[in-house]
């Protein structure tokens, strides 16, 4: 290597590093603000709302006794609407909506993981004596369900379910994505049943601050935890600077003092 070969490649290296520092620091600031604005999922019960296309409020009022008041809500397809969720018990309470079968299904991981930790439009935790609230697009008819999943308090009866009348009236011009399919599930390739510790997922969000990273993952079979979103911590805090809302992973999670821990992840490319 001749020196002025080596004089540039140090001077190169200079420049990379400076850039990578600036680099990652804007990573930081672009990653806090994916925190905040997730890309809206659209699920089976609907779809992120704006505020701005709220036009009716319900308040729903939650307590001990486990069960919420009114527990039958009447939509018509295409509403966005406003629940607010009054807590007016000294447990911790929550509201999920969901389909039915998601909602048992995931009151049995709860029962089983309690301290699973879960955040996403579609729902929010409610301390004793607070008052919380979620905006909800209905653009999808059907029969639904909204439920308390802090471990027990489903089983005792927390449930109440929604009707989601049909809008014909508005077929043409009616949100398209509500006539596309919920995309499915991430399905396990073949070559994953030979390391069953690896999961398949999707990240949907990068908190810096809180050193947490949400997941949509397929089964962890070492864990025995069946698929959703769920909020994980991770091993190394440098972890959440490779990946951004969006990308597609295998990860691997182990349950550690009752916390769950992302302890390797890549990206990966189904
Ligand atoms: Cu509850």
């Amino acid at each position: 290597m001749t020196p002025k070969f080596a004089i540039k490649l140090i001077a190169a290296y200079a420049i990379i590093y400076c850039s990578t520092t600036v680099f990652s620091h804007e990573n930081h600031v672009q990653n806090k603000s994916t925190a905040t604005a997730m890309t809206a999922e659209q699920k089976d019960w609907g779809i992120a709302g704006d505020v701005k296309a709220v036009k009716r409020t319900i308040t729903l009022q939650m307590s001990d006794d486990m069960r919420f008041t009114p527990a039958q809500l009447e939509i018509k397809q295409g509403e966005t609407l406003r629940l607010i969720v009054k807590n007016n018990g000294k447990l911790l309470h929550e509201l999920v909506i969901g389909s039915k079968d998601a909602l048992s299904e995931h009151a049995a991981q709860m029962l089983k993981f309690p301290t699973m930790e879960h955040d996403s439009p579609d729902m929010a935790h409610v301390a004793a004596g607070k008052t919380r609230e979620v905006i909800w697009h209905f653009n999808r008819a059907g029969d639904f369900a909204f439920a308390c999943l802090i471990p027990g308090h489903y089983q005792a009866g927390m449930v109440g379910t929604i009707r989601v009348s049909s809008a014909l009236a508005q077929t043409a011009n009616d949100d398209h994505a509500a006539h596309h399919p919920a995309p499915a599930a991430p399905a396990a390739p073949a070559d994953l049943a030979a390391n069953s510790d690896m999961t398949e997922g999707e990240v949907r969000k990068v908190d810096l601050v809180t050193k947490k990273i949400m997941l949509k993952h397929g089964e962890i079979k070492n864990l025995g935890m069946g698929a959703m979103t769920m909020v994980f911590q991770v091993n190394d805090p440098a972890l959440l600077s490779q990946v951004q809302a969006g990308d597609k992973v295998r990860f691997r999670a182990e349950q550690i003092k009752g916390a769950f821990v992302v302890m390797s992840m890549e990206k990966h490319t189904p």
